[in-house]
């Protein structure tokens, strides 16, 4: 009988301690690296989910997106494949958000957003996995379908093990900020339903890939986000402390950053960039770097940072970014004010 990691679905194995699902004894209910998760909250390797396995066709297809990656909320056409299911798009870890967001008008926006992109939905749901009374509200509308497969699908760390473990009082599964976690699907029976908690969907260029978890689990926010404005006059630079550094390049703006408290943020004059990598090269510590320019139009604009946060700015200007190499980054209309 072949046995899988309770805590994150993986096939396991004792031949090969590099590879998932190793165990010393195949009667261990979680992988070494799960173990090491758990108890002393370390992560050694970091092993990408295999793809999507194939789907029932009588299903609800739950697309879960946090809040912090809005600009991929649509850019997964599952649908495309999988014509057949009925599409529910969940916008999760609205807690996130600061208190003042106006949810209303972030959901009108998302609406416009999949009518102009055409994607087929049932729903759009925001929420947060760590309120009782969102989850119970899930439960009860997902048994309001009549198909008995329910998948929970989306972009790592969206908080799907965090839902499936809520609607089917699961208590083993893990749900960390480690990218990547769930290795193969949990599923269990919630009345006449099956729930599926799918392996996250792997973007390029988000954090893990440049930063171990015990550095990088600070920088994704846990707790509402606390705006930071900072007034930037033209070439004035702003560096945010092991990640990346932004250099106002055109006229002087205001910009709000959405980001975990943990991110340090050092203004500066882009001319002083290099003199003070010099004397401290903990600013950008990385190996390679790129430049990246956004032209700002004069509509409110966001630009997402990998899977760390996000800035706000609404002025015609030019901002360049010095990122990771290959970093993702990227422009959008901003979704609330
Ligand atoms: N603040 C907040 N944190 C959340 C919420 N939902 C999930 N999280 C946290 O987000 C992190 C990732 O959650 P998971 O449930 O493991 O995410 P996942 O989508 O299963 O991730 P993968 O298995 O890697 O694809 C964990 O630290 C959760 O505690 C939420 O609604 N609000
Ligand atoms: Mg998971």
């Amino acid at each position: 009988m072949t046995m899988h990691c309770k805590g994150c679905g993986a096939l396991l194995q004792t031949e090969n301690e590099q590879e998932v699902g190793y165990v010393i004894n195949i009667e261990q209910p979680f992988c070494q690296s799960c173990y090491r998760l758990m108890h002393y909250g370390e992560v050694n390797a970091h092993f990408h989910p295999q793809d999507l396995p194939q789907l029932g066709r009588n299903a609800v297809a739950v697309m879960m997106s946090s809040v912090l990656h809005l600009d991929m909320l649509f850019q997964y056409p599952v649908y495309r494949f999988e014509p057949d299911l009925k599409y529910v798009y969940i916008i999760n870890q609205i807690d996130l958000l600061p208190k003042q967001t106006n949810l209303d008008e972030l959901l009108k926006r998302i609406i416009a957003k999949a009518k102009a992109l055409k994607i087929p939905y049932y729903d759009i749901i925001l929420m947060s996995a760590k309120n009782p009374l969102d989850i119970a509200n899930l439960k009860t509308y997902l048994a309001t379908f009549k198909e008995p497969n329910v998948y929970l699908l989306g972009v790592q760390n969206s908080g799907k093990t965090t839902v499936y473990k809520a609607l089917t009082d699961n208590e083993e599964a893990l749900a960390f900020t480690k990218a990547g976690l769930t290795q193969e699907p949990f599923s269990a029976k919630v009345g006449y339903q099956m729930i599926w908690d799918m392996p996250g969907l792997y973007q390029e260029g988000y954090i893990h890939q440049f930063l171990p978890y015990e550095d990088y689990k600070k920088l994704i926010p846990t707790q509402t986000i606390k705006p930071r404005i900072y007034q930037l006059k033209k070439g004035q630079a702003l560096i945010l402390k092991g990640l990346l550094a932004i250099q106002n390049m055109k006229t002087d703006t205001s910009l709000v950053l959405y980001l975990s408290p943990f991110v340090k943020i050092h203004k500066t004059r882009i001319e002083r960039i290099e003199a003070l990598l010099k004397k401290d090269p903990t600013l950008l510590p990385l190996e390679a770097y790129e430049e990246k320019a956004f032209k700002i139009g004069e509509k409110k604009t966001q630009i997402t940072f990998a899977d760390i946060g996000f800035l706000h700015t609404e002025k015609t200007n030019t901002l360049s970014f010095i990122i990771p190499n290959k970093m993702h980054l990227t422009l959008t209309e901003a979704l609330f004010k």
